[in-house]
């Protein structure tokens, strides 16, 4: 995701007093270690700007600041420094600890951030020391909080969710198709009307596609699988992207050239929503597993199984097959998805086209969180017909 320029990334600014855990949040947030981190108050002096792949939220920028209770001379121009971070920060985490209960310094900086419109989490840190009473600080801050303790790495899960909860809408991807095409590119987009697909109209992903593909003045050619040969033979040229239902991938794999892009609606929507790189990491963990092992398969809304369903049928007679035995699968809808993800060796969620992205963010950081690789349908089923290397080579990120 390195190329997504700086000004696109969600800027995440640490702030609060010396000591508070800022540098530790920042390495616990990103599982590295970026800043140094000391018990000496004001050991960070300087801004540091880091841009990074913040899994599973996508590409962001994380600044960790020098303490704001600072002293004397130098203190001064470190103050003037943060305060200038603040004009580049798109979401603040505020940083508490129950160590020093003045709270001036914080409520200045409440001010600052508001007056720039910043929204703001409140993190309390060191919570294995001290558990403070939220209602002390929700009367004086009117913003969300969470409560972690960096050190131990707890409900770093929960500051994520939070994360994602507060950070500005605007930096979802504004576009499914848009930065692959060029004004005036051919789409082919392959929908299969079987028993699956719903009467007298076409689903969501296949919508936002065509819309997409329209916005950016392109042209959307939709085709069935059983129409794909004899439709390509009628065009002059070869097209620039086939976008294909993933149930059909291997079909459309062999019918076009291979030098004709493809890719399915569930990856582009996997990219859209979730997080595309994660994914590919999560697919490829299909090559790991063995006759037995838990598998969990999650939809996002429950709906009547048809004969045929994904979920229930397709998707685990083909892993079934690719493993080489039986796995042990379980299929959980709309909310019964657990917390608990330690038990599965892998994940494989539905394209949740009724899920906001913030929705299956929480899934995502989930999985994360306890190192259980997550995909999705398409990539899995790409991954399970040996096409995951071509139906992902188009996008610059990974
Ligand atoms: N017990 C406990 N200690 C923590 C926690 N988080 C950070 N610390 C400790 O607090 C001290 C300060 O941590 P830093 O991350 O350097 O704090 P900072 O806010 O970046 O400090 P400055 O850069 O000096 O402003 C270190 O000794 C950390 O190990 C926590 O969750 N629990
Ligand atoms: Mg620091």
């Amino acid at each position: 995701m390195l190329d997504t320029p700086r000004a696109n990334r969600l800027h995440i600014a640490v702030f609060g007093k010396r000591n508070a855990g800022k540098s530790s949040i920042v390495n616990a947030l990103t599982n590295q270690s970026i800043s140094l981190v000391s018990d000496t108050p004001g050991t960070t002096t300087d801004p540091v700007f880091k841009s990074m792949e913040l899994l599973p939220l996508g590409p962001v920028v994380i600044i960790d600041t020098a303490g704001l209770d600072d002293e004397g001379e130098l203190g001064e121009l470190r103050i003037q420094k943060t305060l200038e971070v603040m004009d580049r920060t798109d979401l603040a985490l505020l940083v508490f600890t129950g160590e020093n209960e003045n709270l001036n310094m914080e409520l200045q900086w409440y001010k600052e951030l508001e007056n720039r419109k910043v929204p703001m989490i409140g993190v309390i840190n060191k919570i294995d020391v001290v558990d403070l009473d939220l209602n002390i600080y929700k009367k004086s801050f009117d913003i969300p909080f969470v409560k972690i303790s960096a050190n131990k790495r707890s409900n770093i899960a929960g500051l994520k969710e939070a994360i994602v909860e507060n950070a500005p809408t605007d930096f979802e991807i504004p576009t499914i198709v848009g930065d692959l095409l060029k004004p005036k590119a051919t789409v082919v987009l392959v929908a299969p009307q079987d028993i699956q697909a719903p009467k007298g109209r076409l689903i969501l992903p296949q919508v936002q596609v065509i819309r997409d593909v329209l916005d950016n003045d392109c042209m959307a050619l939709t085709v069935k699988d059983t129409e794909l040969r004899d439709i390509l033979g009628t065009l002059n040229k070869k097209p620039d992207l086939v976008i294909t239902d993933s149930q059909v991938f291997k079909k459309v794999n062999e019918i076009l050239p291979k030098d004709v892009p493809l890719t399915s609606f569930s990856i582009l929507m996997a990219r859209y929503k979730g997080n595309l790189q994660m994914f590919v990491e999560g697919a490829r963990a299909i090559k790991n597993l063995r006759p037995g092992d838990k598998v969990l398969i999650g939809e996002a809304c429950t709906h009547h199984a048809l004969k045929g369903d994904i979920a229930r049928e397709k998707l685990p007679l083909w892993l079934n097959a690719k493993v080489g035995g039986e796995l042990n699968i379980e299929v959980k809808s709309g909310i019964d998805f657990p917390e608990d993800l330690s038990q599965y060796k892998l994940v494989i969620h539905c394209g949740s086209c009724m899920f906001t992205r913030k929705q299956l963010m929480s899934r995502l950081i989930r999985a994360e969180e306890q190192k259980v690789p997550m995909t999705n349908f398409g990539v899995a089923i790409a991954e399970i017909n040996d096409i995951l290397d071509r139906v992902v080579s188009m996008f610059p990120e990974l």
